[in-house]
């Protein structure tokens, strides 16, 4: 079984981005941390190429399960994201320099998406980790949001298979290694099709 994990280039003028490095990390020790083989893909910021470039790799490489990440800059707690909408409405333009706002990701298609990992299994076993984690219930409407959008769209709504997308914070809040640790620990509950808890993690606004 193979796994695909992407993270995204730079933006907003910042020289890194953890979701990338996690990425990486996670894909050198795939073996050792799920148990798999982890390929990781790098996406640009562009509401044009970050799709196709992780389209390209999940046709390449035929995983089972495909976490993208990206990075939130004011998380404090890795986000589990529950749900992609089907709306582009950019606060900044993106590294090609589009702002589109009120656009659809996918005209005449359905307003969203459910992510397919196993949210709450995941969610104990990153807090199991000792990793600052929750359920989050909007991934923006930004780049992020518009590749989780067109994964599930295009991809992991097909029975067997199994995609989401989770956002890190800055290494400052949450260091890259305890990304890692994290991203394993959702990438090996989805692996061992772990069943879903009962397990409260909603926010009241
Ligand atoms: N974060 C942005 C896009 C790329 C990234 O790492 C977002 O949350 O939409």
């Amino acid at each position: 079984m193979t796994v695909v994990v992407s993270g995204f280039e730079p933006f907003d003028g910042a020289v890194d981005n953890p979701s990338w490095e996690t990425a990486e990390r996670l894909a050198e020790r795939g073996e050792e941390l799920v148990g798999e083989r982890v390929v990781a893909v790098r996406l640009p910021v562009t509401f044009g190429g970050a799709w196709p470039a992780l389209d390209a790799a999940v046709r390449e490489h035929a995983p089972t399960v495909v976490v993208a990440l990206g990075l939130a800059g004011g998380a404090t707690r890795v986000r589990l994201e529950r749900v992609a909408v089907n709306v582009r409405d950019a606060r900044i333009p993106d590294n090609a320099g589009d702002q589109p706002v009120d656009e659809p990701v996918v005209a005449a298609a359905p307003v969203g998406y459910w992510s397919t990992l196993p949210l709450k299994a995941s969610l104990a076993a990153v807090r199991a980790a000792g990793v600052p984690v929750e359920v989050s219930s909007t991934a923006g409407t930004y780049v992020c949001n518009d590749v989780f959008y067109a994964l599930m769209h295009r991809w992991g709504a097909e029975p067997g298979r199994q995609a989401g997308f989770v956002h890190v914070p800055g290494a400052d809040a949450v260091p890259v290694e305890d990304q890692v640790t994290a991203v394993a620990a959702v990438v090996r509950q989805a692996l061992l099709g772990a069943p879903e808890p009962v397990l409260a993690a909603g926010t009241e606004n």
